[in-house]
């Protein structure tokens, strides 16, 4: 970036700017003598943007004494569109002006920005226009900043960020290595008081019996431990945009978010985040922080804690020998069961079937020993391919293929067959389940088509007593099976105990025989980080002949991405990093000898992670962040957002923050104290601002046609923080018309008045309205109610227009309106003869004894006729009133050469002369 040059180029600008403002701007006297203030935005945005960054007017200052506040808004993906409505209300409309009141109340505020910038837009659009992804990240920044700094965003850019810069995704990468260095320890009693810790994989405890087995067995103990791990994966993958893709990033409707398209199932090999070690302080430490109650709600159900029981049966055959046995421990843990996942522990004596995902281990390892292997094989294929495009939602008819292979019950012994079924998923629990048809809805439908034995082991506690715990109990299940709890029957010792007692004493039993263990299971699964594209942060891990997996020494960071000729992808669809052999290739750092790098790069949530983390010390090249300087700052006080993020990028970060807490690279337990989501800007019809329906409105287009502060005032007035609004023309023209007459107004306060005089009855009156309008405004931008604040506001212009301010009166107006029309306010504050910045100065105070309402208005009545009205202090005597009343020059008139006979007074409300 040639900064140099830049910055000349600016200077020279602005003295032209400057020349301009003070021949355009200024006053003008027409031929009438009437004065023109109309303003020329576009030269007060070159002439006061240019002063705020070289005066560093928005600086927030590393352990300043003020009390701090870190305002946050999610940064910008900068995309080749420029900004977007979106962009426009939530940095400049809904969260600059609240930061530049907050400074204005003598807070240190840290309002920081910076780009998002990896990811797959960028690396399309980088194909598309056959760029580099570098180049063409840098000409959108470029953009981006342009036109947040054309909207007066109060920014210390001096903190700017790139999260595709090596700079930064020094330390994503480095972030990456120590999640792979790492495992965690659940037990672990943490200074805080709290539970579980990441530690060191050095100190991982390795059992006695792995040992044993020799080195290769304790590596691939350490690596089934780590908390970045290399694991054979179901993923969905975008064949359309040839990548991996999370599951969140998949519709509904079995499309990727990104292109709309629909993605597959495959399997493939990936790096994944254990990201359910966290799942219990991610929901436990909630209850730390000030985020409304639906986004908690939200995330507890994402997560989606369950206590329940694993359970093992073994596996036969028709004759009833065991097909998997205990050499051959062909699963993750090591078993050599099959172990299902259950809630209803209490139902285990109603099982009449078992159930595996089609991808489950038994179905890859063990085909050939399944009597049915060409119908299972054909089953998995076709489920594979359908599990994809299925809407998740949807209810669908179950199928399943019966595998000719049987589980034995664990308490009866008995045979019951094994299906492959694709209602079972993968990666819930073990990926097998018990088919209890008789209690659970799709084992009944499962059941029932395939003509399976339902039977009852719960009932209610009446008909089980009557019928002394035994019996079919049919009538139970008419055409669903019966969910709800009871007491058992069927089930031998266990009978007369409660679903929850059974729950309980069933696990007990068998565990005492290691056929069962008590498990806490969570919706939440670890985290696939792996994407196959260019424009990611490359992984720094290398595979060695004979070393195996190595990751990177710090030292070695950044790993810098290869430079290429051809960014597309391969013609087989894979990553085009593939292309670069030299880069690949390379040596050990353990052993020196040949090695190939990893090629997946990580996703874009990669560095959205901690990327609020950087802003406190973005030049920091020998740590992540400075602790002294994170203590001050953290945590972020007020978070904004969107909704879209609440699953997502929220649960992700906050992860990834207690993971680097536990490393002790940040002080306090959570990120973000407070959480609020912004509404969206609709177009003008209520719908959503999209390109094919060719109703958006572009920031640019109405900043250069209205002024930035126009159109900030009009997006913090268009209604509520987090309504979705749809845009009017004709409000934002108002809101034009409303601040050129603001404008106007000011500039003409009364230059012989330093000051209202309040014992004055008409000054009086303005301090009321002058001291109530502060109050409003003051009460509202802290409750981040703007659009109430400007309405007020506006009424207030209204109620005055025909008073002239004194000088004081008038920069009591520029500060108020400072947050939302900064451009405006500074370029008037100046006017009147003030050093800038207006955004340095003292947030305006109300004084209590001008709130209260001075004056009552008091009809008066001459022998029953209203002759005219009087305005009296609060606290006048009925004395004064009368004596007032009687002055009036129209009752004057009617009373004239009459005699007083009676005067009826109603305190605040009446004199009624009878004459
Ligand atoms: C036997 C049983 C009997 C179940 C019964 C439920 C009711 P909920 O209940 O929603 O929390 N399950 C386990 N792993 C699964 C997988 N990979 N795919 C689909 N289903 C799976 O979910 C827990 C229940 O979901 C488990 O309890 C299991 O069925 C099923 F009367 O086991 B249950
Ligand atoms: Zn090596």
């Amino acid at each position: 970036m040639p900064e140099v040059n830049k910055k000349q180029q600016a200077g020279t600008q602005q003295k032209r700017a400057k020349q301009a403002v003070t021949n355009q701007t200024g006053a003008k006297s027409t031929s009438q003598g009437k004065v023109n203030y109309r303003y020329n935005p576009e030269l007060l945005y070159k002439k006061w943007s240019q002063y705020w960054l070289e005066n560093k007017v928005y600086k927030a200052y590393d352990f300043d004494k003020r009390q701090k506040k870190y305002i946050l808004v999610e940064y910008p993906y900068p995309s080749a569109a420029g900004l977007h409505m979106g962009h426009t209300r939530n940095y400049a409309g809904l969260v600059d002006p609240y930061v530049r009141f907050l400074r204005m109340n003598n807070f240190n505020v840290l309002y920081p920005m910076g780009w998002d910038a990896f990811g797959l837009p960028a690396y399309n659009y980088a194909l598309k226009v056959n760029k580099s992804p570098q180049e063409v990240v840098e000409q959108n920044i470029e953009n981006f900043k342009e036109q947040l700094l054309r909207l007066g965003i109060s920014t210390d850019w001096d903190r700017e960020i790139n999260t595709s810069s090596p700079e930064y995704y020094k330390w994503t990468q480095w972030i990456f290595l120590q999640l792979y260095n790492h495992w965690y320890d659940p037990e672990f009693k943490r200074e805080d008081g709290g539970k579980g810790k990441a530690r060191h994989i050095a100190e991982l405890p390795i059992p006695e019996e792995i040992k044993k087995k020799g080195e290769q067995a304790v590596k691939e103990y350490k690596d089934a431990h780590r908390l970045a791990y290399k694991d054979k994966i179901e993923v969905f993958y975008c064949p359309s945009c040839k990548t991996a893709v999370a599951r969140e990033e998949v519709e509904k409707d079995g499309t990727h978010e990104r292109c709309h398209k629909p993605v597959e199932v495959r399997t493939v090999n990936q790096w994944i985040l254990r990201m359910t070690a966290y799942a219990d302080r991610l929901i436990d430490d909630l209850k730390l922080v000030d985020f409304s109650e639906s986004i908690k709600q939200a995330q507890i159900n994402w997560i989606g804690r369950k206590y329940g029981a694993e359970i093992a049966f073994d596996v036969v055959d028709e004759q009833g020998s065991r097909i998997v046995d205990t050499n051959d421990a062909p699963t993750k843990t090591g078993q050599n069961k099959l172990w299902v996942f259950t809630t209803r522990a209490d139902t285990l004596m109603g099982v009449t079937f078992l159930v595996v995902s089609p991808s489950h281990w038994l179905v890859r390892d063990y085909i050939d020993k399944m009597p049915n292997k060409q119908q299972v094989k054909d089953y998995v294929k076709k489920a594979l391919t359908a599990r994809a495009s299925r809407n998740f939602e949807e209810e669908k008819e179950k199928t399943g293929q019966i595998t000719g292979l049987y589980a034995v019950h664990p308490i009866t012994g008995q045979k019951v067959p094994i299906f492959v079924t694709d209602y079972v998923l993968e990666d819930v629990g073990t990926g097998a389940v018990m088919g209890v048809p008789a209690h659970d809805q799709r084992d009944y439908e499962f059941a029932k088509k395939y003509g399976l034995e339902i039977k009852v082991v719960i009932a209610p506690r009446q008909d089980a007593k009557k019928a002394d715990y035994t019996g079919d109990f049919a009538n139970l299940i008419k055409q669903e099976a019966y969910v709800k709890p009871g007491v058992l029957v069927n089930s031998g010792k266990y009978n007369g105990l409660t679903t929850e007692q059974a729950k309980k004493q069933i696990v007990v039993d068998l565990q005492k025989q290691g056929l069962a263990k008590p498990v806490k299971y969570y919706k939440l699964r670890d985290w696939n980080f792996s994407r196959q594209h260019y424009w990611g942060e490359p992984i720094p891990i290398v595979y060695c002949q004979k070393c195996g997996t190595v990751a990177l020494p710090t030292s070695q960071l950044p790993l810098k991405h290869p430079k290429l000729d051809d960014y597309h992808p391969m013609p087989d669809g894979s990553s085009p990093i593939l292309r670069a052999k030299e880069w690949i290739n390379t040596t050990c750092p353990v052993c020196g000898g040949p090695a190939k790098r990893e090629t997946d790069v990580m996703p874009t949530w990669a560095g959205s992670n901690w990327y609020y983390v950087r802003y406190l010390d973005p030049h920091n090249n020998e740590r992540l962040v400075d602790y002294n300087k994170a203590e001050y700052w953290l945590p972020v006080d007020f978070y904004d957002g969107g909704a879209e993020h609440t699953t997502m990028h929220l649960l992700y970060s906050r992860f990834i923050y207690k993971f680097l807490y536990d490393l002790g690279v940040v002080p306090y337990p959570e990120p973000y104290q407070k959480r609020k989501h912004h509404g969206m800007v609709l177009a003008s019809d209520g719908k959503k601002m999209s390109k094919s329906r060719g109703n958006v409105i572009n920031p640019n287009d109405v900043v250069n046609e209205y002024g930035a502060d126009a159109v900030r005032v009009y997006m913090g007035f268009m209604g509520p923080y987090d309504a979705d609004i749809p845009w009017s023309d004709e409000a934002l023209r108002g809101v034009k018309r409303f601040l050129d007459r603001l404008w106007e107004y000011i500039l003409n306060y009364d230059t012989d008045k330093q000051v209202e005089d309040d014992t004055n009855e008409q000054d009086r009156k303005y301090l009321h309205k002058l001291h109530t309008l502060i109050k409003k405004v003051t009460e509202d931008v802290q409750a981040l109610k703007h659009n109430t604040a400007i309405a007020a506001y506006m009424e207030f212009l209204n109620e005055v227009k025909d008073i002239k301010p004194s000088k004081q009166s008038a920069e009591i107006l520029i500060k108020l309106i400072a947050p939302y029309a900064p451009f405006m306010a500074e370029e008037l504050w100046e006017k009147l003869g003030n050093k800038p910045s207006v955004h340095l100065q003292e947030w305006p105070k109300y004084n209590e004894k001008y709130l209260q309402a001075q004056t009552v208005r008091y009809v008066v009545q001459v022998n029953g006729k209203v002759r005219g009205n009087i305005d009296m202090p609060v606290n006048a005597t009925k004395e004064q009133v009368i004596e007032q009343a009687k002055h009036h020059p129209n009752v004057e008139k009617y009373l004239k050469d009459k005699e007083i006979k009676k005067v009826v007074f109603v305190s605040g409300k009446l004199v009624s002369f009878v004459a």
